[in-house]
């Protein structure tokens, strides 16, 4: 067992602190007073190899290890939990999936843009009425020989629309139920595919977040991945590692807010000292400082499992449950310490502390969580 981080992990870290610092801390609190999507960020951030990490270097990915990705995900997530979530999607959710059970033409013709950042995806397997219960899919794609003819609303679709790839959830033959879920590419611009409202969110407001429309949206058959009723087992181990990206994105927050609060408390004048010297903010640095430890530990220890090929279910549930709700606590123990300060925007933990509430909700809820833990626990 080695707890530090290998020459290569450290330089990782390095790039992703010096690339939000400073291309995305300039302007992230207009971004999300404004909710802009940073586009020239994201662009930036394909050329620097964040948007496809762990692709094999064939298909122009970074060939990095799951704890790179972890780590660069922290990084970036400290300055801009919006920038870090496109990230997230476009390796864990898109990338991740097209590798591991794409064709090699699907991996040709979509891997090759998406791992390369020239372009990023989008994952649709959310509904109006199936978010947790991820089973109860309603989109429809009958078979038309050649083609899949699909009709369907989405939801909450992070990257809606940005994307130019997005791998799409539909039900094939509805009587089968969860085994009846098949999995697909779709192109942005094809007759049919329609992007709705963009939604108006608490936090994490420059991800660009809308409803999907397909009206008898064509897609053809070699643009399905897998088998036909694939579709369900493909989300659930793609999900996996969504989570893991997220219980990364939620220890960036935490350890953000934490940084600034351990900063301001030692400038902070009151009583004759600074705050730092008073017990009451000590004991909120120390009870932060061990739970983001914590949480970093699995991120890590899920991020092993993953690249040793083990199942790594449960330990990327736990990693997203705790960090998750780590970074809720230590973002609002932050404003605390920040006192009126850490109520207005300049000081940024009052953003940090709307984004963290995303984290316990999105990839799978804080319960949904408790039930992928409490499963494997009573299987095994
Ligand atoms: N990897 C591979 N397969 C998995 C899996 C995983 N991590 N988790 C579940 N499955 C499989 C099961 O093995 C089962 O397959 P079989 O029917 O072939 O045996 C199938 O999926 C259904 O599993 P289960 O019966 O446990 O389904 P449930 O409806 O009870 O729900 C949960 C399982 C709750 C874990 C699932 O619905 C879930 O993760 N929901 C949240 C979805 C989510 O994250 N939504 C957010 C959208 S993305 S922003």
């Amino acid at each position: 067992m080695d707890f530090e981080l290998t020459e290569e992990q450290q330089a990782v870290r390095d790039a992703a602190r010096e690339f939000s610092r400073n291309q995305l801390l300039p302007g992230v609190i207009e971004r999300d007073t404004q909710a802009i999507f940073p586009e020239e960020q994201v662009r930036e951030m394909g050329r620097l190899g964040f948007m496809g990490m762990m692709v094999d270097p064939k298909y122009n990915g970074g060939g990095m290890d799951s704890i790179s990705y972890v780590v660069a995900m922290e990084e970036i997530s400290k300055i801009d939990a919006s920038a870090a979530v496109c990230m997230s999607v476009n390796n864990s959710l898109v990338c991740w999936g097209l590798e591991k059970y794409g064709t090699d033409a699907q991996k040709q013709k979509y891997l090759k843009p998406l791992a390369m950042g020239s372009v990023h995806g989008a994952f649709c397997l959310s509904e109006p009425e199936a978010g947790s219960d991820a089973t109860s899919q309603k989109t429809i794609a009958v078979d038309k020989g050649d083609h899949y003819l699909v009709n369907g609303t989405k939801n909450w679709i992070t990257n809606g629309s940005t994307a130019s790839i997005y791998l799409v959830f539909a039900q094939t033959d509805p009587a089968k139920l969860h085994k009846g879920i098949s999995a697909f590419i779709v192109e942005k611009g094809w007759g049919g595919f329609t992007v709705g409202k963009k939604e108006d969110k608490l936090g994490i407001r420059g991800s660009d977040t809308h409803s999907l429309m397909f009206t008898d949206l064509k897609i053809p058959k070699e643009n399905r991945i897998g088998e036909e009723g694939f579709g369900f087992h493909l989300a659930m181990k793609i999900l996996d590692g969504g989570r893991l990206g997220i219980a990364a994105q939620a220890l960036g927050i935490a350890s953000g807010a934490y940084e600034l609060a351990l900063a301001y408390s030692k400038e902070r004048i009151t009583f004759g000292k600074p705050i730092s010297q008073h017990q009451a903010i000590q004991f909120k640095l120390a009870d932060m400082c061990m739970e983001i430890e914590a949480a970093r530990m699995l991120c890590y220890k899920a991020a092993f499992l993953k690249d040793q090929g083990r199942d790594y279910t449960s330990a990327s549930a736990m990693a997203k449950l705790f960090a998750s709700e780590v970074a809720m606590k230590t973002t609002i123990e932050a404003v605390q310490i920040h006192g009126g300060y850490g109520y207005v925007k300049e000081y940024h933990v009052e953003r940090l502390m709307r984004d963290a509430k995303i984290t316990q909700i999105y990839e799978g809820t804080s319960e949904i969580q408790r039930i992928v833990i409490s499963r494997s626990i009573l299987r095994q």
